[in-house]
């Protein structure tokens, strides 16, 4: 049998258009949707058997039925495969959730709510899940058994938080799950893959959603017989996410850090969070907007981070302030451990307080 194991597709998500511009939002969100497209066209190129696909296939409350009958078409154009999904938190089957909507392929299985176990005589295997009725599960799940005397291929699949022991999304032990008997443990919910052991894997979602899920994105290809087991993880994003830094100085042009940072960037088809390091002028801070828009038109997509410093001395400011507001101010800062948030305060504070002495001097 060969099978592929997918999840979080999280089809149907409406991307920020505060963070990403109303056109690229609006690009992204049907990029989902294609990548689910090319899943279906590798497994038939493939001779895929099954696809497991472990929760939040769908934001099932940000899609209208017309998106759901292009997504029910895809799934029907598989030649060989079935889609085997269980529901996780962002598409519980409850009223009037997406499953309900329409009639969908017969090539889709969905299993019901709560724990359930279903044979797949002509694969040999057997499939033990869990599927959600709700939008949050705070109570450990209890990992079942596998069936010791069964000599099928036995797979658990959950949509659960093996990574945390205080999560709201259905808490489980990752030893247990190794133990509890199965040749293979298909994960969903954590959105980068992972194998947690050798038999239990996160699927990560075929594209990253969001700042913050970097590295490489894709699925589980798994070819198994009586005697072999061979699991090859295939990268399958249409974009990644990427960070990287660029230094300023004070006396920098907007546009020419736009220029510097258009330099660095390798390939437009990434999404970029650029950490600013360096100076910046100290009371005419830079249009940080400017330079993402700057970035966009020469088709690059990014989110600046801005960690740079005012370029005053701050010694010498005081010395030259000593006994008025400003003077003060500053050394109301001393003693104190200047973290990130001190650092801000204290910038943000003379900025308004140097300029408000501009203004009356
Ligand atoms: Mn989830």
């Amino acid at each position: 049998m060969r099978f592929l194991h997918t999840g979080d597709l999280h089809l149907g998500r409406v991307f920020s258009e505060a963070r990403y511009g109303r056109a690229f939002a609006q690009q992204r969100r049907r990029e989902l949707l294609d990548t689910f497209s090319r899943i279906i066209d590798y497994a038939n190129e493939h001779q895929v058997d099954l696809i497991l696909c472990c929760g939040d296939f769908l934001n099932s409350d940000q899609l209208c039925v017309e998106e759901l009958r292009n997504i029910n078409a895809m799934i029907e154009r598989l030649k060989r495969a079935v889609v085997f999904a269980i529901s996780g938190n962002h598409d519980p089957q409850i009223e009037n959730s997406a499953y309900q909507k329409i009639s969908w392929s017969r090539r889709l299985y969905l299993a019901p709510p709560g724990i359930s176990r279903m044979t797949l005589e002509p694969l040999g295997a057997s499939i033990t899940c869990h599927s959600w009725d709700k939008k949050e599960m705070t109570e450990p799940f209890s990992v079942p058994k596998a069936d010791a005397h069964s000599n099928l291929y036995q797979i658990l699949m959950l949509h659960a938080d093996a990574l945390s022991e205080e999560s709201r999304y259905l808490p489980v032990d990752k030893d247990a799950l190794s133990q509890a008997g199965f040749d293979y443990v298909a994960l969903g919910h954590i959105h980068s893959p992972m194998e947690l052991a050798p038999n239990v894997r996160y699927a990560g979602s075929p594209e990253p959603l969001d700042f913050g899920e970097e590295g490489s994105h894709g699925f589980w290809l798994v070819d198994t017989d009586e005697t072999n087991q061979q699991v090859q993880f295939v990268p399958f994003a249409r974009r990644n996410y990427r960070t990287l830094t660029v230094q300023t100085a004070a006396q920098d042009a907007e546009l020419a850090i736009a220029e510097r940072i258009a330099a660095k960037l390798p390939c437009q088809d990434d999404i970029y969070t650029v950490g600013l390091y360096g100076t910046h002028p100290s009371c005419a801070g830079w249009d940080l907007s400017r330079i993402r828009e700057e970035l966009l038109g020469k088709g690059y997509l990014c989110r600046l981070d801005d960690q740079t410093t005012p370029d005053y001395d701050l010694k010498q400011l005081g010395r030259e302030n000593q006994g008025n507001l400003i003077g003060d101010f500053i050394a109301s800062f001393q003693g104190e451990t200047m973290d990130a948030v001190h650092r801000r305060a204290l910038e943000y504070g003379l900025e308004a307080l140097i300029s408000q002495k501009g203004r009356e001097s």
